[in-house]
């Protein structure tokens, strides 16, 4: 007698995008949305501090109903939401889930540093984004997003000409670092390179399905301090609440939730 599919490919597949402010992880999920939306149900969630800016992007670029789109306002640096307590972001993605028949939930990190990732208990598979405008020597500073995410992007390859950066060369140094694990060159403006984020999307959808995907952990936030005389702390269980000073915002949280 077959087996049962188990409830974890029952349910939609959640992808994470994760990297610094302003590499493209919102236009990363429009395009997516564009180019799979008539093949597969998509949903998004949103992650930002204060605002649902993110949202309501990508609701007036028109990329799916607006209902499909939820923004999940953190309230604290966005690390804290994708990792340390994923509550909130658990509970916007099984009410989408439960509203509709998806196939995937795109998640959008409010954008943090480079040694920001995904707990694998809120999504199962992750892309991180670095942009070419960044620097060249990004993709070598490592951290757990580069090395370890299920798929590194090196995005806005248009630019690269424009900032003295040597995409290819970029590139080659990420797949050094990284053991295998793929690196896409993307743009907005290379309808190809769109392409390819789309089948590697699809990719993981069947293993999903096919019950095969493990979520696998890139890592931990690195050891840090959030201010002048704060004691360097991870992200472990036990923690006491600090305050904190990521972007300049200082205020209290927990991370041991
Ligand atoms: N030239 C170029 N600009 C891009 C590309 N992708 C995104 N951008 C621009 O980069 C800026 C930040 O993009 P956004 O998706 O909001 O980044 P996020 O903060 O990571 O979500 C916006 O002005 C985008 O239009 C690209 O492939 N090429
Ligand atoms: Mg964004």
């Amino acid at each position: 007698m077959p087996e049962s599919p188990s409830p974890t490919t029952q349910r939609a597949l959640r992808i994470g995008v994760a990297g610094p402010v302003g590499t493209g992880k919102t236009s990363i999920i429009g395009a997516l949305c564009r180019t799979l939306a008539e093949r597969i149900s998509l949903a998004v969630v949103t992650n930002d501090i204060y605002t649902d800016e993110d949202a309501r992007m990508l609701r007036a670029a028109g990329v799916l109903d607006p209902d499909r789109i939820r923004a999940v306002e953190t309230g604290a640096c966005p690390h804290t939401a994708i990792r340390d307590d994923v509550t909130a972001d658990l509970t916007a993605i099984e009410e989408l889930d439960a509203t509709y028949v998806l196939d995937v939930v795109l998640v959008e990190s409010g954008g943090d540093n480079l040694t920001a990732t995904f707990s694998p208990a809120l999504v199962d598979a992750q892309l991180f984004v670095l942009d070419v405008a960044g620097g060249g020597d990004v993709a070598r500073k490592g951290g757990p997003g580069i090395t370890r995410a299920d798929l590194l992007v090196i995005n806005k390859t248009d630019l690269a000409p424009h900032v003295g950066v040597d995409a290819d060369l970029m590139v080659a140094e990420a797949s050094a670092a990284r053991d295998g694990r793929p690196v896409l060159a993307l743009s907005q403006r290379q309808p190809d390179s769109l392409a390819a984020l789309g089948d590697w999307l699809l990719d993981v959808l069947s293993t999903h399905r096919a019950g095969v995907l493990v979520p696998s952990d890139p890592g931990p936030m690195a050891p840090h301090t959030h201010g002048p005389g704060e004691p360097a702390h991870t992200h472990g269980p036990g923690e006491p609440a600090h305050t904190q000073g990521h972007g300049g915002e200082r205020h209290a949280h927990d991370h041991a939730r």
